[in-house]
């Protein structure tokens, strides 16, 4: 096995802690092409006692799934037993609460899980969606390397991410849809075009994890196809500066709608523009990202019945084509207030909370246009808290940790059962849906606990978290050693 790139500095970097070259200015008002991100306001409340009850109920969750579910992907907690994504499984439940558990301090149920990710084989002859393993598993293995420091976790990642990295040999660089992880053979997703297409988010979201593997193991190839995928979506934008929505990875046109927004299929695109650039700063990245924000904004933005919402829109005209949302669009406050655009992601999560209001958790798409649900199911999903959680750090202001404990008093009022949580099949009735997803450990859980615990149990200006809330400490990337080792 080559190992010899793990070089000590990089190891002694990142268990002790190494000195960051970003100078990050602070900066607070109105939007600014090149601003920094922001800095959490000092001394914000916090709810300790919440913050207890969170990390207990972590603890019961976590309980479950090792009770009924231990090496399957997913709990499924009415019916008290496990399932896979796949005909095999790759261990996604524990690989992605590692970094909750670890933040909490369940030290002993974090340790289990590193020994458990280093006993997978990812020798398995089974296709796998690479936009899924990615953020969950390739980023839960680096952030398990990044809290632990074991460079055998480090192998690991690298073993797994170089059996993502043939879904990137496609005539325009952009990944296919799924990859086996053996013999490295593309497949298209069941059901899609000629299993050719993939949608915005999927072709485009590896900046951040490609980018921290290449900085640890100083080998620019991660990161330079993720760049190269993400530049092939921003270079097939309209004239009017807006990409699509599906892309064919060979051809690369634009496949059946012509639709764009920032929902589901497109979101993480957005986010991780931003996130990469704030802890890899590669200057062409944040160049990527002002345009595109600056189009968001233009285009998306949508006031409609005294709501903020962004809405689905025409790509060659920016002409609005419907007024829906879907819950995971509720990140983008966050986005919006740790890039300095403070205003507008106040606008958008009132707008969010007002609908959360209305039912007692958020439907997975609603029709703002029309004031109806378009899909009623809840799988418990994080957004929303973590836009509160950004907002309540960085203004400062109370009414943001009220919402975030309405989310936590709703969701436990909903979705509390006598193993851990359930998903819901209809936020109108709440009736119960037996299924966990494995981002409710990752992320759900880890955004209540940060927002209740205060930043002396973690300092949100510390960490950057990836689309799955995997954190990585911003001092252990040094903007000078990541020009070389990303090869920008
Ligand atoms: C998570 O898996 C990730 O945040 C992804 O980017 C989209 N949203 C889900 C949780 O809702």
């Amino acid at each position: 096995m080559k190992k010899t790139w793990l070089a000590a500095s990089v190891i002694t970097c990142i268990l002790s802690g190494c000195s960051t070259s970003t100078s990050e200015e602070r900066y607070r008002g109105s939007v600014q092409a090149n601003s920094a991100p922001l800095s959490a306001v000092k001394g914000i409340a916090a709810e300790p006692a919440l913050a207890k009850e969170v990390v207990e109920e972590t603890r019961r969750a976590w309980h479950a799934y090792r009770d009924y579910a231990w090496g399957y992907d997913v709990l499924l907690p009415l019916s008290k037993k496990g399932f896979n994504w796949y005909e095999n499984s790759l261990g996604i439940s524990p690989i992605d609460a590692y970094s909750t558990l670890k933040v909490m301090g369940l030290n002993e149920e974090a340790k289990e899980v590193e020994d458990y990710a280093l006993a997978q084989d990812w020798n398995k002859d089974q296709y796998v969606q690479v936009f899924e393993v990615n953020i969950r598993i390739l980023g839960g293995l680096l952030a398990i390397y990044e809290l632990g420091g074991n460079p055998k976790i480090l192998a690991k990642a690298v073993d797994f991410a170089d059996r993502l990295l043939p879904a990137f040999n496609s005539p325009t660089g952009l990944p296919y849809h799924s990859v086996n992880l053996k013999t490295g053979e593309v497949a298209g997703d069941k059901g899609q075009g000629e299993g050719t297409t993939i949608n915005v988010a999927q072709a485009a979201t590896y900046l951040f994890e490609f980018g921290i593997l290449s900085y640890y193991s100083q080998d620019p190839k991660y990161y330079q196809a993720a760049k190269k995928a993400t530049k092939a979506i921003y270079e097939r934008r309209s004239e009017i500066g807006l990409p699509g929505e599906v892309i064919n990875v060979e051809t690369g046109e634009w496949e059946g709608t012509q639709w764009h927004h920032l929902q589901a299929g497109v979101d993480a695109y957005y986010e991780y523009m931003y996130k990469s650039w704030m802890i890899l700063p590669d200057p062409e990245i944040k160049a990527i990202w002002d345009d595109s924000k600056a189009k968001i904004d233009r285009y998306l933005t949508d006031d409609f019945n005294g709501h903020r919402f962004y809405s689905i829109v025409d790509m060659r005209t920016g002409k609005i084509l419907k007024r829906s949302v879907s819950l995971y669009d509720a990140f983008f406050p966050a986005i919006q207030a740790i890039s300095g655009d403070i205003e507008n992601a106040e606008k958008t999560q009132q707008s969010w909370h007002w609908l959360w209001q209305k039912y007692g958790l958020l439907p997975t798409r609603y029709h703002y246009g029309e004031d109806r649900i378009e899909y009623a199911n809840s799988e418990l999903n994080p957004e929303i808290v973590e836009s509160a959680y950004y907002l309540h750090q960085l203004t400062g202001k109370e009414e943001y940790l009220d919402m975030i404990k309405t989310y936590w008093a709703d969701m436990k009022a909903c979705c509390r059962n006598d193993t851990a949580f359930n998903s819901v099949e209809d936020v109108r009735t709440m009736e119960p849906k037996d299924y966990l997803a494995t981002y409710f450990y990752a992320e759900t859980l880890k955004y209540f606990y940060v927002a209740f615990a205060g930043s002396e149990a973690f300092n949100f200006d510390d960490y950057i978290f990836n689309t799955e809330a995997h954190p990585f400490l911003r001092k252990s990337f040094d903007a000078d050693k990541a020009k070389t080792y990303l090869g920008y």
